[in-house]
């Protein structure tokens, strides 16, 4: 029987899904299991549950506050409530997942006591920027996964399993919920954006090898804080708006840090949220929000700091602590550096 020519668009558009990606990735490693691509699916089955809730936001009961408040002491969004049960559900059912930690939950969950077949930590933000879900801007889900810490115990320690550096992360990555849903992730090798086809229900490959421009247009911070800057941080803004990096930027700045990463990474530039007089360690969180997108904006060609120190060397001290964030292209990370 002669072999079936595949179709002249598939040589052009193959549909590639995040599942075959990740397969296919793994093929690279001799003697990897499929037990992390299916890991990936949990990921995916829960944004596509928060997705689909995200999308009809304003027409059921969703918006407003779900009245508790998360272990932040922000008040929780009801969509909050839902995207942790999503992303908690869906994960804990994977047999290779030893350990669970959101941003909505104080200590971590244990999802299966000393089985020896799990393997990962998952460490998440089910719902980033949920303050502008009732006034429709976008939010994202955020997620690193790590393997369980050399030598911990499948019976406790599990606080040695989630505070590990950004650098021991095996895979990261966020859903951003916007005019599009998208995928973004690495598993250190190059960064690959997946599109969901609201028609065939799957994230399809739509961006990859994404490389962050070494220079871009935009700078992005809330201008509202600059006079708590840091003085390198007002040194480096009042530069950039002069013209002196060569060129005029324009100022984004969406408050949703998914949202301004994404448009960081894809059209290069900065993104920046700095010790403020309210938040003197900074605002974002390192586990579940700076570490997956330091770890993107490395394998993306640019840089990742807390102003000061390369994002993932940090070692955490805590599950919900608090970080600066400097992200962006070599030009504009250079002349930040050169600030200090
Ligand atoms: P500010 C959203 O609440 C968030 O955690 C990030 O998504 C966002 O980058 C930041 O806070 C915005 O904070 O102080 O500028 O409103």
């Amino acid at each position: 029987m002669e072999p079936v020519e595949a179709p002249a668009f598939a040589e052009k558009n193959p549909i590639v899904t995040v599942q075959q990606h990740i397969l296919r990735e793994q093929r690279r490693f001799p003697g990897a299991s499929g037990e992390f691509s299916f890991l990936l699916s949990g990921i995916t089955l829960a944004t596509k549950m928060i997705a689909a809730r995200v999308r009809r936001a304003g027409l059921t009961d969703t918006f407003g506050a779900e009245g508790g408040m998360n272990v932040q002491g922000e008040v929780q969004q009801k969509l909050d409530v839902y995207a942790n049960q999503a992303m908690m559900h869906c994960l804990a059912v994977r047999e290779s997942v030893a350990v669970l930690a959101s941003e909505e939950n104080e200590q971590p969950q244990i999802v299966d006591e000393g089985n020896p077949n799990s393997h990962y930590v998952v460490v998440f933000d089910p719902l980033d920027g949920s303050s502008n879900i009732d006034v429709n801007v976008s939010v994202g889900t955020t997620f690193s996964i790590l393997k369980r810490a050399d030598g911990a115990t499948p019976d406790g320690g599990h606080e040695a399993d989630v505070l590990q550096t950004g650098a021991k992360q095996v895979a990261a990555g966020y859903v951003m919920y916007g005019s599009s849903v998208m995928l973004v992730y690495t598993c250190g090798h190059g960064v690959h954006g997946f599109t969901l086809d609201p028609a065939i229900g799957a994230f399809v490959l739509s961006h990859e090898y994404i490389r962050i421009p070494k220079q871009g247009k935009y700078y992005s911070v809330n201008e509202s804080h600059f006079e708590s800057f840091p003085e390198p941080y007002q040194k480096f803004l009042t530069r950039i708006r002069s013209g002196e990096l060569g060129q005029q930027y324009s100022s984004r700045y969406i408050g949703s840090m998914v949202a301004d990463f994404h448009r960081t990474l894809l059209k290069g530039g900065i993104f920046l949220y700095p010790p403020t007089a309210s938040n003197p360690e900074g605002k974002l969180r390192l586990l579940y929000e700076a570490n997956p997108i330091a770890f993107i904006t490395e394998q993306a060609g640019g840089v990742a700091t807390d102003g000061e120190h390369r994002i993932l060397d940090k070692v955490p001290s805590s599950i919900h602590e608090r970080t600066s964030l400097v992200v962006g292209g070599q030009v504009e990370a250079a002349e930040f550096a050169r600030c200090w």
